[in-house]
């Protein structure tokens, strides 16, 4: 049987999904984005899943789409031309998407070079750890295309005009510890350190109250096309949903008997 394309492993409420091509530095095929929808499908329906891991097996985060694949390759002149934005609209989006509304947060935990739609899939995660050698290339302009897997609409808000444009344009490497410096990932840590630092970050989030970790992603991400006054409405609309819920009484309780809270909601 041929080697799973995601491997899937669990450690208490943490899922791990580890994209597995590393001859291709985790380049995506039509057949690996299929494992991980299903790979996705699977822990949002898992309720023992609090957090979930995205990684990269060998030396690589992900490399992008993979160029080599023949539904993608340019062809030669005269034939009907290569519809890149149709792979974009069938499988970089709904993964995208899919990533941005999961029920438990997602942690990118990047090992190595980040390249293409891999760096944006990374970057549309809730946090970004990266190990102190990896990299983030926005390798779109190199190959004649413009930053797409949401990087056009994240790169901005995460670095601002200026810098979304520099990295964008010129498709250079930026080392994990610049992109920590720019605010364009959360963490950067040694390498020595990395496998720790994630496993400890997805245990704490895992043990946190989910619903409301979510509802985080979802009250700030939507606070960008709003005026403060419709943040306000909509934090209180929040807090009226999530507090008549079973962790906001357990989170008070815990503080007042002065224990650790036992969080379940999901
Ligand atoms: O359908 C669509 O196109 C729509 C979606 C587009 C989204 C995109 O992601 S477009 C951008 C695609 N990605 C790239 O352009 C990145 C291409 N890769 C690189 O520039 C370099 O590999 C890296 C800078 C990422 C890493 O360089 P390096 O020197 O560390 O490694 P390498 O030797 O270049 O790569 C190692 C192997 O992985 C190599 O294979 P080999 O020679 O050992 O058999 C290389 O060909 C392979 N590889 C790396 N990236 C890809 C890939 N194979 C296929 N597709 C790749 N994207």
């Amino acid at each position: 049987m041929s080697e799973a394309l995601v491997m899937v492993a669990d450690a208490g409420a943490v899922r791990t999904l580890t994209l597995n091509r590393p001859s291709a530095l985790n380049a995506f095929t039509g057949a690996m984005h299929e494992e991980l929808a299903q790979a996705l499908a699977a822990a949002e329906a898992a309720p023992g899943v609090r957090c979930l891991v995205l990684t990269g097996a060998g030396r690589g985060f992900c490399a992008g789409q993979d160029l080599a694949d023949p539904a993608v390759a340019p062809r030669e002149a005269g034939a009907p031309p290569t519809d890149v934005g149709d792979v974009v609209e069938r499988f970089y989006k709904p993964l995208v998407l899919r990533l941005r509304a999961m029920p438990v947060p997602v942690i990118a935990a990047v090992n190595g070079v980040a390249a293409g739609a891999g760096a944006s899939i990374a970057l549309g995660c809730d946090m970004v750890v990266a190990a102190r050698s990896a990299s983030f290339i926005q390798a779109f302009s190199k190959i004649g295309l413009v930053p797409d897997a949401g990087g056009t609409w994240l790169l901005p808000r995460l670095v601002g005009r200026a810098n979304a444009l520099a990295l964008a344009m010129t498709g250079d490497k930026l080392p994990a510890e610049q992109a920590q410096q720019m605010g364009l990932i959360w963490k950067c840590v040694d390498d020595a350190l990395f496998a720790d630092e994630v496993r400890t970050l997805a245990a704490r989030l895992a043990a946190m109250p989910t619903k409301a970790l979510v509802a985080t992603r979802s009250v700030i991400d939507a606070s960008s096309q709003m005026n403060l006054t419709d943040a306000l409405t909509s934090e209180g609309q929040w807090q009226s949903c999530l507090s008549a819920a079973h962790d906001y009484r357990e989170g008070v309780a815990a503080f007042l008997a002065k224990r650790p809270a036992v969080f379940s909601d999901r």
